[in-house]
């Protein structure tokens, strides 16, 4: 029996590109919820590797930066005995969906991608890669091998999601009822953390134009304050939320507020902050990032210094992942009519 019948859970799967250090962007709009989550779902939390190499990237750091993405999903909390932490690479069958989604995915549909768009601007036009244009389709394969009813990520991904069920009800119609109709799982508040250096464009942990953009999640409690004091602001006074572009700053950093101190209600922060100035706004917005990073840091240096205990998490993520998806893999090879091999 396999281990959703056993559970009756609904699957969960989401995933993180290891492009770089992950951000409190990274934290606020997925891994929370992961974190929060996982013990209602039947959860699957990979390390997207095949999507990080979409763009220019530098083997060397590539397996340090999986390693490093996969340890901080455990620092923030997730469970390894209850959710199953993989790599994307250690499952081929990521790639051979891919393949046969692509060939029910007309372009047309990839043309429409915003991610694809800003993305590939900010390469030279001959340099960018057919792996990028067709990222999404691969998110797909993602989600749909694990025929996982909630996906939990940023509001970035919102078009994605939506493309993935456009991908699987057309491969239902195509084939025969095959792939569960995922759902994106998007949180109201800090779904899209802004970047601090500037607030009309979003966190994000592979820009690194500017040193004060992210908080990263490994980031010394000094560096972490002095970048969230610095965060850019505007000319007013008043601290309330805002969709007014003029005051992003202050929207994003009491966003963050929001969620970090769970006070309940955007009437009481106004309250709180009422005849305050930025500077403390940011000062509580500090402590309490702070206070949220510390205890991940401290978990993550432990699993760090026990060698072979990440190693061995992938090897039987990889493990319980590569079943799961072998067997969607052979059900979709089986409907568009491959030979079985012998
Ligand atoms: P890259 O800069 O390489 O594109 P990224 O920082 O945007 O990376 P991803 O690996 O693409 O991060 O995304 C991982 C998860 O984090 C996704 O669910 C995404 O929606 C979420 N996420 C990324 N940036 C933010 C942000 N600024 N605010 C909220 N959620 C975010
Ligand atoms: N495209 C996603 C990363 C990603 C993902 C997934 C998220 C790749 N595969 C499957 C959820 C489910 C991003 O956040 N940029």
């Amino acid at each position: 029996m396999t281990k959703e019948k056993m559970s009756g859970k609904q699957r969960v799967l989401s995933g993180v590109q290891p492009s770089g250090s992950l951000t409190i962007g990274n934290y606020l709009g997925a891994l929370r919820q992961w974190v929060e989550e996982q013990y209602r779902y039947e959860s699957y939390f990979c390390v997207v590797d095949m999507h990080a190499i979409t763009v220019p990237h530098d083997p060397a750091q590539l397996a340090e930066k999986t390693r490093e993405v996969a340890a901080l999903y455990i620092a923030c909390g997730i469970d390894p005995d209850e959710a199953t932490i993989f790599v994307q690479s250690h499952i081929p069958a990521h790639a051979e969906l891919a393949w046969i989604l692509n060939c029910v995915t007309p372009v047309g549909w990839l043309n429409r991608m915003t991610q694809f768009k800003e993305k590939a601007a900010r390469q030279q036009q001959e340099s960018v890669s057919t792996g990028l244009f067709d990222y999404p389709v691969l998110m797909a394969a993602d989600i749909l091998l694990y025929q996982a009813h909630r996906v939990p990520v940023g509001d970035d991904q919102r078009q994605h999601l939506e493309l993935t069920r456009d991908i699987a009800q057309r491969f239902n119609h195509l084939y025969g009822q095959t792939f569960v109709i995922p759902e994106a799982m998007i949180r109201g508040t800090a779904a899209r953390v802004m970047g601090l250096d500037d607030p009309t464009k979003k966190m994000s942990k592979s820009e690194t134009d500017s040193q004060y953009h992210a908080v990263y999640l490994l980031d010394s409690p000094d560096l972490a304050r002095k970048k969230i004091m610095r965060a850019k602001t505007d000319s007013g006074k008043d601290i309330r939320f805002s969709d007014d572009p003029e005051r992003a700053g202050v929207n994003n950093l009491l966003q963050i507020f929001e969620v970090l101190s769970g006070m309940e209600s955007r009437e009481a922060i106004e309250a709180h902050f009422e005849g305050k100035g930025y500077g403390h706004l940011k000062s509580e917005v500090a402590d309490l990032v702070l206070e949220t990073l510390a205890p991940i840091q401290e978990r993550y240096r432990k699993i760090q210094n026990e060698p072979g205990y990440l190693d061995s998490i992938l090897a039987r993520g990889a493990e319980r992942a590569g079943a799961i998806a072998e067997k969607t893999l052979r059900e979709v090879q089986k409907r568009v009519g491959f030979l079985p091999r012998q």
